[in-house]
């Protein structure tokens, strides 16, 4: 009874208008929808790719439940969920590092490979959630921890498109290397969706800019370019994954 006065209470609240919102409970529902995709599909796959197809429903699943509260927050509070998007992304960031490993495992992906990606992925974070939670209304902090941040991100992009990771891509060739490249895109592109939300929702601007009008709308600005994100990154890199599940299946019997 309370869930549903919980459920009513919140969807009545949604406007016409209310775009981050909208965002909100569609990116949920995408996410809950890829995640049945996901589990109800991975048992059709031989081992190898099962744990990897298991991986892409845990990163949606992981998403929706944060979506879920996410969308209630903005509901209720009408503010950034800056908490459940950073808990959100340090789960889920992570578990996609865990997939270019899984991946490059019959290549002979090291251990070692997959705790790089994941602990600059984490300093990635962890100091993008400095410029948003603590360097408020401080943009020379805010552009500092942006800027290490965004030296993370390219130490990843680095890895994944010249270092170790390329050349154990190319030397498993076929389906792995074709969804690697993919991923790889995903990376360079879908990922730089995410710095372009950080500089529109820093009160004043970053970069002495001032790309929006006030603090509310650069807080809606920044959450759908960040729904957006989310969307294209957890749902697609899912969804190449099981391409190349699907392709290696059909190579194998052929
Ligand atoms: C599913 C969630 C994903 C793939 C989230 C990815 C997030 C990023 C690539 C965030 C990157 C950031 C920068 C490169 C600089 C500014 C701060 C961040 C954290 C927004």
């Amino acid at each position: 009874m309370k869930l549903l006065t919980i459920l009513l209470a919140d969807v009545s609240k949604i406007a016409t208008d209310d775009y981050v919102g909208f965002t909100f409970f569609v990116g949920c529902m995408a996410m809950m929808a890829a995640s049945a995709f996901f589990f109800l599909s991975m048992n059709s796959f031989d081992r190898k790719w099962k744990t990897s197809i298991l991986v892409s429903g845990l990163i949606t699943f992981i998403a929706a439940v944060h979506y879920w509260y996410m969308r209630d927050y903005w509901a209720t509070v009408a503010e950034s969920p800056t908490f459940f998007r950073y808990v959100d992304w340090v789960l889920t960031v992570p578990l996609m590092c865990v997939e270019f490993y899984l991946i490059l495992k019959v290549a002979g992906a090291k251990k070692s490979l997959m705790w790089k990606l994941i602990f600059w992925s984490v300093v990635m974070l962890v100091t993008g959630y400095f410029g948003e939670a603590i360097a408020i209304g401080d943009p020379t902090m805010q552009w500092v921890w942006g800027l290490i941040s965004g030296i993370a991100y390219f130490i990843i992009v680095y890895i994944i498109w010249f270092g170790e990771a390329k050349k154990l891509a190319e030397q498993a060739g076929g389906a792995v290397l074709a969804a690697h490249k993919t991923l790889c895109w995903f990376v360079l592109v879908g990922w730089a969706i995410y710095p372009v939300g950080y500089i529109l929702g820093t009160e004043g601007g970053l970069f002495g800019a001032q790309l929006v009008s006030d603090i509310g709308a650069a807080q809606q600005a920044m959450n759908v370019v960040y729904n957006i994100g989310d969307a294209v990154n957890k749902i697609g890199f899912g969804l190449v994954v099981y391409g190349a599940a699907v392709a290696s299946r059909a190579a194998s019997e052929a």
